[in-house]
């Protein structure tokens, strides 16, 4: 069995830090010291959920109050625990954080940091990381679900690039093995009618810094390639056969490989579950009803609560 271990971080600034301010989040550790407080209300978070809206990451609290403590988690979910800094939403139930991240790397890296920050000053034990999103799919049925292996850049590389002190750090972007494996173990426990219902299928994920040229889409307000050429529908699909082929990428997004890296760095275990909202290889538009984005957003919902109920409710 593995040794449990709180969270410790490649900062030595922070120890020399008396306080600190989480300022996206507006919570305040006067004293780095003496974290009583910061323990007593976030010290029992076992995993963080982070997703994109304020509205969906309020639905996942209440799926899991309903689902994986069955009404009775005794937590006031519906509480916005980070609404006075204005920038991202979180509800606590109970032993789960669900956080919303905006739409990308550098909106969802804010909050990474100052999250994994919450959890080490918070004592927590080895928190889990995971991210609930939607995602484009590459020759997949739309509403399958995709667990991530490795994330990869929009240049098909595997590694989170980022201009640090002006100059290029990569570091890679692979997801925690037993993390998706026991998540993949999920499936099992499906009741038959929901299992066959839509898929859950193991993949790499790309993440892309811009939802349409980025993702090689025709639709954007520039559609140009690097030689200043419009890009054709060929050159997308030859791309994004190249994605799938080359690279065993199955779902497109815009946060994996920096989920990925950050949090690999930081030593917590994360996954990235995506529901795929259409198939990339015949269209660039989503299109999808109210109802069906609803079931479909709803699927990670239910493979991530099956988990939690599975392997920190119950174990
Ligand atoms: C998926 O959906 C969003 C863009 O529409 C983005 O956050 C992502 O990764
Ligand atoms: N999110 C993305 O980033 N791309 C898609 O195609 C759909 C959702």
């Amino acid at each position: 069995m593995s040794q449990k271990r709180s969270v410790s971080l490649k900062n030595p600034n922070l120890d020399e830090m008396s306080s600190d301010f989480l300022y996206h989040l507006a919570v305040n550790v006067p004293d780095t010291k003496n974290t009583a407080d910061i323990k007593k209300q976030y010290g029992h978070i076992k995993v963080v959920c982070l997703g994109g809206k304020d509205s969906r990451m309020l639905e996942l609290a209440k799926y899991i109050h309903f689902n994986v403590y069955d009404g009775n988690s005794g937590s006031d979910y519906e509480r916005n625990l980070f609404e006075e800094g204005h920038r991202y939403a979180g509800f606590m139930v109970g032993c789960v954080l669900c956080v919303s991240h905006g739409v990308g790397s550098s909106t969802m890296s804010v909050v990474l940091h100052e999250l994994i920050k919450l959890v080490r000053y918070a004592e927590c034990v080895d928190p889990l990381f995971i991210r609930i999103g939607t995602s484009g799919g590459l020759g997949i049925k739309p509403g399958t679900v995709v667990v991530a292996n490795k994330g990869y850049n929009g240049l098909l590389r595997s590694e989170y690039e980022i201009a640090i002190l002006g100059e290029r750090v990569a570091r890679s972007a692979q997801f925690d093995e037993r993390l998706r494996k026991d998540l993949i173990a999920c499936t099992e426990v499906a009741d038959a009618e929901e299992q066959n219902a839509w898929d859950i299928i193991e993949g790499n994920t790309m993440g892309t810094d811009c939802f349409y040229e980025g993702q090689g889409r025709l639709d954007g307000a520039s559609c140009t390639k690097a030689n200043g050429e419009p890009y054709t529908v060929d050159d997308k699909l030859n791309f994004l056969k190249c994605c799938h082929d080359e690279c065993g990428i199955r779902n497109i997004e815009m946060e994996a490989p920096m989920f990925a890296a950050l949090t690999l760095h930081c030593g917590i275990r994360a996954a990235d579950v995506c529901v795929t909202l259409l198939n990339r290889l015949e269209g660039d538009q989503v299109k999808s009803t109210k109802a069906q984005l609803k079931d479909f957003e709803e699927r990670p919902f239910k493979l991530v609560s099956r988990f939690i109920r599975r392997y920190i409710i119950n174990s």
